[in-house]
C-alpha cells in the first residue's frame, strides 16, 4: 500500500526527505527527545540540518535510531522515519559539538516550585562541547530568570569563553529563551505555523536565535528579552487555566442551581464579546495544570487570581467524584454491587497522554471505594496504567458497548472522537454523568 504523505509533511515541503534551510547552522544538537524535542529535531533535520538528538533514556535512543518514535503525534512517525533514513537525524545518549544547542527537557513542578534539575544537567552536558559562535536556546517552560541563571552556570563551567551580559554585545556564546507553544495532537503543524517569541540575553543573541528558527518557522518571530519571553509562556497557559476555571466554576454553580451549564454557555457565547470555555472533569497535562504555579511561586502575594484558578480546576475531580458517589448510593438501593463505567482516561480528547489526567485521578479514587465495580474505557491504551492496577474491582473495557450494557452508571470523562458512535438509546435507564457536555 502506498504511504500517504501527511498534510504537515506537505506543509514542510519535504522533497526527498529534506529541504535545505540555507542558514548558518549546519549542525544542531537537541537535548531531550520528548513531546517537544523530538518533533523539533525532526523538523530541523527535514530542513537539511544535521541534527543529533540526545536523550538519557537508552530505549528512546534505540527506538529513534531505528526510525521509530515513542510518542503518539500525528505525522511525526513519517517525518522521523524519513530523516533518520537519510541520516539527517541521529539519536545519541551524549551531546556532540554543534553550531546550536536546543534544550527541551522537562521542568516538573514539585511542592509548587519548578524543579530545574534537568535544565542544570542539560547545561552541564553541553558545556564541554561549546566553542566560539555557538548558540544555546532553552525551550523548556521555566520561571523568569532561568535563562540568566543558565548563562551564569555556563560562565562558571567555561571561564575560557565570553558569555552574554547586559554590557557585552558581542559574546563568544549566544544564549536565548524560546518557549515551545505547540498543542499536542497538532505539533508538526503548529511548530511550522505558530508565531515564536524569542528572548535573547542580548540583541545579538536574539538575532542569532531568530536565524535558527527561521529555518523552519513560517509564523512571525517576535524578539524580546529573556525574562519577558519566559513570562510570556507562563502567562499564555495561565490565561487558559483561568478561562477553564471560570467554566468549571460555572458548572459547579449550575449543578447547585439545577441549570444546564452547556445550554447556558451556548447562549452566553452569542454575546459578541463573550467566549466562555468548556467545563470538564478538571485540567490535566504537563502544561496548563503546572505552569501557573511558576508564576505563583515567583510572586505569591500578587498572583491571587492565578492561584485561585488552579485551586478551582484542581477541585473539579472531587466534584465529579461526589456526583459518582451519589449515583452509586442511588443504584445501591436496588443493586448490591453497582458497576460504574468511566469513559476516557487521557488528559484531553484524542491523545494517548495520561499525564496529570483528572480522569486517572477519578478512576483511582473510585476504584478504592470497594463497594462498586469500575470499568474504564480508553481507546488509546491496551492495559491499565500501574496506579490503576492496585485494586481488583477495576478493569479495562475491551468493548465499549458491552461495558455500557453492564454498567448502571456511565461517566463521560474524555470526549474522544470514537465515543461519538455511542448510540443514545444504549444509555436509556442508566445514570449518566456527563462532564464534557456530549449528551447534555
Ligand atoms: N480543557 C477544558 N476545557 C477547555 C479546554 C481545555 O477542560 O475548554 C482541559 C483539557 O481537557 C485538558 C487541559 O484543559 O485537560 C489542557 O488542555 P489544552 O488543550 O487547553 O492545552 P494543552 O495542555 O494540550 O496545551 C497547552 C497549549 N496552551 C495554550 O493553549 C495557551 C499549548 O499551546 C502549549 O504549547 C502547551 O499547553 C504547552 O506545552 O505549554
Amino acid at each position: 500500500m502506498a504511504m500517504e504523505m501527511p498534510q504537515s509533511v506537505y506543509a514542510l515541503r519535504l522533497k526527498n526527505g529534506t529541504e535545505m534551510s540555507g542558514n548558518s547552522y549546519g549542525t544542531v544538537c537537541v537535548i531531550g527527545l520528548g513531546y517537544i524535542g523530538l518533533p523539533t529535531a525532526a523538523v530541523l533535520a527535514s530542513k537539511g540540518i544535521s541534527v543529533v538528538g540526545v536523550d538519557i533514556d537508552p530505549e528512546i535512543v534505540a527506538k529513534i535510531s531505528r526510525g521509530e518514535i515513542h510518542i503518539v503525534e500525528p505525522d511525526l512517525d513519517a517525518v522521523t522515519a524519513i530523516v533518520v533514513a537519510n541520516g539527517r537525524l541521529r539519536a545519541s545518549l551524549k551531546p556532540e559539538p554543534a553550531d546550536a544547542f536546543v534544550i527541551a527537557v522537562p521542568t516538573p513542578v514539585r511542592d509548587g516550585k519548578a524543579d530545574m534539575a534537568y535544565v542544570g544537567a542539560a547545561a552541564a552536558s553541553i558545556a564541554p562541547f561549546l566553542k566560539r559562535g555557538d548558540l544555546i536556546v532553552l525551550e523548556s517552560t521555566s520561571p523568569p530568570g532561568t535563562t540568566a541563571d543558565l548563562t551564569r552556570r555556563l560562565t562558571e563551567m567555561r571561564p575560557d569563553l565570553r558569555f552574554p551580559t547586559e554590557n557585552d554585545t558581542a559574546p563568544d556564546i549566544n544564549v536565548a529563551y524560546c518557549p515551545e507553544r505547540v498543542m499536542p495532537g497538532r505539533v508538526l503543524v503548529e511548530l511550522v505555523e505558530n508565531d515564536r517569541v524569542i528572548g535573547g540575553m542580548s540583541a545579538q543573541c536574539s538575532a542569532r536565535a531568530e536565524e535558527l528558527y527561521r529555518s523552519f518557522c513560517k509564523g512571525g518571530i517576535l524578539l524580546t528579552n529573556a525574562p519577558t519571553a519566559e513570562m510570556c509562556k507562563l502567562a499564555e497557559n495561565s490565561f487558559r487555566d483561568v478561562g477553564i476555571a471560570f467554566a468549571n466554576e460555572l458548572s459547579m454553580v449550575c449543578d447547585k442551581l439545577g441549570i444546564n451549564v452547556w445550554d447556558l454557555i451556548r447562549l452566553a457565547n452569542h454575546h459578541p464579546r463573550v467566549n466562555i470555555l468548556q467545563p470538564g472533569p478538571g485540567v490535566g497535562g504537563h502544561c496548563i495544570a503546572v505552569d501557573p504555579w511558576f508564576i505563583v511561586s515567583a510572586a505569591p502575594d500578587e498572583a491571587i487570581l492565578i492561584r485561585t484558578a488552579r485551586e478551582v480546576n484542581d477541585s473539579k475531580p472531587g466534584h465529579v467524584l461526589a456526583q459518582i458517589r451519589a449515583a452509586v448510593a442511588e443504584v445501591k438501593k436496588s443493586h448490591s454491587s453497582p458497576t460504574v463505567l468511566l469513559l476516557g482516561l487521557a488528559f484531553k480528547p484524542d491523545v494517548d497522554d495520561l499525564r496529570e489526567s483528572p480522569a486517572v485521578h477519578i478512576a483511582e479514587s473510585a476504584a478504592s471505594w470497594h463497594d462498586c465495580n469500575v470499568i474504564v474505557s480508553e481507546p488509546h491504551i491496551t492495559q491499565l496504567p500501574p496506579m490503576l492496577r492496585k485494586n481488583s474491582n477495576i478493569r479495562l473495557a475491551t468493548n465499549v458497548d458491552e461495558a455500557i450494557e453492564l454498567a448502571q452508571i456511565v461517566v463521560m470523562l474524555v470526549n474522544h472522537r470514537s465515543y461519538n458512535a455511542i448510540a443514545a438509546d444504549n444509555l436509556k435507564g442508566k445514570l449518566v454523568i456527563d462532564t464534557r457536555g456530549v449528551w447534555s
